[in-house]
């Protein structure tokens, strides 16, 4: 059936591992590497990486050629169609039958787009399915997930993806490095409960370029049974909201103006550099400053109850909706966990995806925010929430509107 391990590949990931840039693809194929697309090179300034020691003794170990296949006696296949975000792909809360071979395709795309529309900020990111954060992708415990991972000729770098709900290969890093002109399919088995993150992870200094220059998103595996409270009683969800919050590193030029740049990986030296910084531009959800405001705001309805899944695949957030509450909050992500309830904030880790549940009981605009209210005000990281429904003075009534002190 499929392919388990390509010894051939193998090879050429172990030396991009080594190597951890971009040039390693180029050295490969003037190597005579065989049957290797020549990559398309982007006219980079390569400061030469250091590859971590832990890359280049994990990859070794993903060499196991002689390794039994999986049995998949008895899995039905599934295709989960991707959506955009802040929307999940369609799914079961509660599975229905036995565990499944769940099929996703994400296609890789380098894309300029813009962050901030007031100051003309830009970026040539890297996408999973061409948005920031990549799509979510949902299964239940004890399913396969199993991705085709497409990396056209028309992009510039080699790129592969990193699960960190996965067990082995570096969440399966080690085994899907694919070139521009690649394609490569990985499956990997679901036994751990909660929303963790994905993101890509070519080697070195690519790995955070390429993780803020967005390529990370949400695996969200739910329990068999659904989601449940610490007493066990079921807790559902009428909608599932994805939010993805994206430091972004931007290069400036000696004015202060953001630079522009004229093809995916041009800003490589610069952006090391405003990595090194630790200070990020900006802090948006969703891709660019008000992808989530506006146009953009997430709609719901007094009574229903909202899944919140907030990935940040690199820095600390803490997530918090004004105006209302965590109900049920997994913030470090594990659906395995009693989750939290009542929390006014919630601490997200740099590095995985958390949850947080609530019901909402007043209609209104509710700004979902990053309470590091810097971050949320001056560097874009802003939803909001628009919810309908009858107003309820018992929660809370303005008894006298703002008038002159003694009128
Ligand atoms: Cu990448």
């Amino acid at each position: 059936m499929t392919k388990f391990v390509d010894t051939q590949n193998l090879k050429v990931n172990r030396r991009n591992m080594l190597r951890g840039s971009l040039l390693a693809g180029a050295a490969a194929a003037v190597a005579g590497t065989a049957a290797k697309a020549q990559p398309v090179m982007p006219r980079l300034n390569i400061v030469k990486s250091r590859p971590l020691p832990v890359h280049t003794v994990a990859a070794e170990k993903t060499a196991q050629a002689n390794a039994k296949p999986a049995d998949l006696t008895g899995y039905t296949r599934v295709r989960q169609e991707l959506v955009q975000p802040p929307f999940a792909p369609e799914h079961e809360q509660v599975a229905t039958g036995d565990p499944k071979i769940i099929e996703v395709t994400m296609d890789i795309e380098e894309k300029l787009m813009v962050v901030d529309e007031d100051t003309g900020a830009s970026i040539w990111a890297l996408t999973y399915n061409g948005s920031v954060p990549g799509p979510l992708i949902i299964a239940h415990v004890g399913d396969y997930v199993e991705l085709t991972l497409r990396n056209p000729a028309s992009n510039a770098m080699e790129h592969n993806i990193d699960f960190h709900a996965s067990t082995g290969a570096l969440g399966g890093g080690g085994l899907t490095h694919v070139f521009p002109g690649e394609e490569t399919v990985l499956r990997w088995k679901a036994i751990k409960p909660g929303v963790f993150t994905y993101h890509c992870a070519p080697g070195g200094a690519m790995i955070p370029y390429h993780v803020t220059h967005g390529m990370n998103g949400t695996m969200m595996v739910l329990p068999r049974d659904g989601l449940k409270d610490k007493d066990g009683n079921q807790l559902t969800y009428d909608k599932l909201v994805y939010v993805g919050e994206q430091d972004y590193y931007l290069p400036r030029d000696e004015n202060g103006e953001f630079k522009s740049y004229e093809a995916a990986g041009d800003d490589y030296a610069d952006s090391v550099d405003a990595m090194r910084t630790l200070v990020p531009t900006h802090s948006v959800f969703n891709g660019a400053v008000g992808a989530l405001t506006g146009d953009g705001a997430i709609k719901a309805k007094v009574g229903e109850t909202v899944l919140m899944v907030h990935n940040q695949a690199n820095r600390d957030t803490r997530p918090h909706l004004i105006g209302g509450h965590g109900d049920f909050v997994w913030e470090n992500g594990s659906f395995g966990d009693a989750p939290q309830t009542g929390l006014e904030t919630w601490f997200i880790r740099g590095g995985s995806s958390g949850a947080a549940m609530y019901t909402f009981k007043q209609p209104g605009v509710y700004a979902y925010v990053n309470h590091n209210l810097i971050e949320a005000a001056l560097l874009g990281a802003t939803a909001h929430f628009v919810v309908e429904g009858e107003w309820d003075n018992s929660l809370m009534e303005q008894v006298v509107a703002p008038r002159q002190i003694g009128s």
